[in-house]
């Protein structure tokens, strides 16, 4: 029987070290869909290194490494060991479809590019038996059950595959970060790990740093909800009640959403995810979201300043529209997570200032603070090296917050300060007290546990300044 390692890196810290952690609060879906996707005869072992050692010596016929971001050196230095011990290498994701393809079959037998669906068993096969035509592109997106809306700018049609909806062929006992023993003894853990699902694929909105978009040409594809109900009955069958839905914009095609969340009504589980800020827009959609058991979103805000919305390509965002936006949200007792961006072209360093006051004046429960980074693939890395303004080249460092980009509004230095000083006080105590310490109407079980992640960043952030590095 031939046998498959899958195999998801972690990545290492600017002081070399390899991010590892004991616990984490959830597991993406990639490897457990890879598994499903393998031949049926082929006996599959998934391991994720941010828990687990990965084993070099495991006896694999094919080794499959999946990567983003910054996992990307990492899977490099893990696929040239494995090639040093004979076995087979194909890398595949986001990434490695979306940069040039020959950095990745430097290292690599094969390589995938595009959606696994159509072509992950060929590739397995070819390799097994000793060939590989090098490139596996995905010709077409995948049909994923119910609305799709078609690429922009590319011929690819959409597939119709024996594997119209691979999700429903997920074992859930393959999640790798789930601690399964404190799952069934400690109820804070059971709050703490979100169970992943999907409902989509894709995004149509043209943001220009966006690997997203980039990857699926602005098609979106939304699965029979049928199926994602069962997904959710499977997982309360595990007693999971709090779900992550691992979609970049579950909302984008309203009318799917709000049947989705219609039909997640009386399944009565708590949820989170992420999307755009237009579900604050539509009362009838967050109403269903609020009511469906949506505790919490990260919402992409990345900035109060319409030009540099405008330069994003996000106008879409419609910043003066924030205020309104946030009080909907808190009203429905929906924590919101924002993703702000620093040393965008237009921001000068009062940006950091601003910014805090604004998150705090609004009440934002977490923030995520972000440097640009030029993703090989999207049209924000084509303009940034064109104007040779990419300041590093060594794709380990494209995390949240490293200086990959020239600033144009402030130096880097006074960028690298703001960051990490803006950080700080957003976490600090006083800011925490005004931020948390006004109980929501709804959800204050989720809210006291919010309030808790507040203090755990102050607590962190005191003994780590520059926390951009950790993972999420
Ligand atoms: C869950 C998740 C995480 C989890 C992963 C936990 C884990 N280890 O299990 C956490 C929170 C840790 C994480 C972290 C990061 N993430 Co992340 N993450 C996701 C998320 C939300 C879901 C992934 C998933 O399970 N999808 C479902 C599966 C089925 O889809 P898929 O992964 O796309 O896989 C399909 C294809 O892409 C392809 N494929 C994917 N991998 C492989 C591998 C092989 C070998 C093959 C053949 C095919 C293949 O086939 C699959 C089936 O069609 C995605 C967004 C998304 N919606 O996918 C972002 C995403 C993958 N993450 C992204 C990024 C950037 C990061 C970070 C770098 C963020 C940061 N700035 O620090 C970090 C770094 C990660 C690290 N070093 O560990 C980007 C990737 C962009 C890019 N160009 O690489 C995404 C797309 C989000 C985004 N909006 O930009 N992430
Ligand atoms: S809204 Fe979010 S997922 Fe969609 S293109 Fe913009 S950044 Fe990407």
């Amino acid at each position: 029987m031939p046998r498959l390692y899958l195999v998801s890196p972690s990545h290492h810290l600017a002081d070399g070290r390899l991010v590892k952690t004991t616990r984490y609060w959830t597991s993406g879906l990639t490897m457990p869909t890879l598994k499903a996707l393998a031949p049926r005869d082929w006996k599959v072992d998934i391991v994720d290194e941010l828990m687990a050692d990965v084993d070099l010596d495991h006896p694999a016929d094919v080794v499959a490494i999946g990567a983003m971001g910054p996992q990307i050196s990492r899977a490099y230095d893990l696929a040239d060991a494995f090639r040093a011990r004979g076995k087979k290498v194909v890398l595949g994701g986001p990434w490695v479809s979306l940069a040039p393809h020959e950095r990745s079959l430097a290292h690599a037998d094969a390589i995938v590019v595009g959606e696994a669906e159509t072509v992950f068993a060929r590739a397995l096969e070819d390799l097994a038996a000793g060939r590989s035509a090098g490139v596996y592109r995905a010709g077409e997106f995948v049909r994923m059950g119910k609305t799709l809306s078609r690429p922009k700018n590319d011929d690819r049609t959409i597939a119709e595959t024996s594997h119209p909806d691979i999700y429903q062929n997920i074992d859930y006992r393959d999640l790798q970060l789930i601690r399964w023993d404190k799952w069934k003894t400690s109820p804070f853990y059971r709050l703490y790990f979100h169970w992943p699902l999907v409902f989509s694929r894709g995004c149509p909105h043209p943001c220009n740093y966006c690997a997203v978009q980039a990857f699926y040409k602005r098609s979106y594809r939304t699965r029979n909800i049928d199926a994602v109900i069962e997904n959710v009955r499977q997982i309360k069958a595990f007693g999971g009640r709090n779900l992550l839905f691992l979609d970049d914009n579950p909302i984008a095609d309203v009318d799917a959403a709000k049947e989705l969340f219609a039909r997640l009504i009386p399944e009565k589980i708590k949820w989170t995810s992420q999307c755009t800020i237009e579900i604050a827009r539509d009362p009838e959609l967050l109403d269903l979201a609020a009511r469906s058991g949506c505790v919490a979103l990260s919402i992409g805000l990345e900035s109060n300043e319409e030009p540099v919305l405008d330069s994003l390509k996000k106008r879409f965002n419609r910043a003066p529209r924030y205020a309104e936006d946030l009080a909907a949200l808190r009203a429905k007792g929906i924590q919101v997570i924002a993703l702000m961006m620093f040393g965008m072209d237009g921001q000068t360093d009062g940006v950091f200032d601003e910014t805090l006051k604004f998150l705090v004046d609004h009440k934002v429960s977490l923030v995520k603070f972000f440097t640009p980074a030029p993703y090989p693939g999207t049209a924000y890395h084509e303009e940034m090296r064109q104007a040779g303004r990419i300041l590093n080249e060594d794709w380990g460092r494209y995390d949240y917050g490293s200086l990959l980009v020239q600033p144009t509004g402030m130096d880097a230095r006074t960028l690298r300060s703001g960051f990490d000083r803006t950080y700080k006080h957003f976490y600090g105590l006083p800011a925490i007290a005004k931020r948390m310490l006004a109980l929501p109407r709804r959800n204050r079980r989720e809210h006291a546990a919010y309030l808790v992640a507040n203090l755990k960043t102050w607590h962190f952030l005191k003994k780590n300044p520059s926390a951009w590095g950790t993972i999420s």
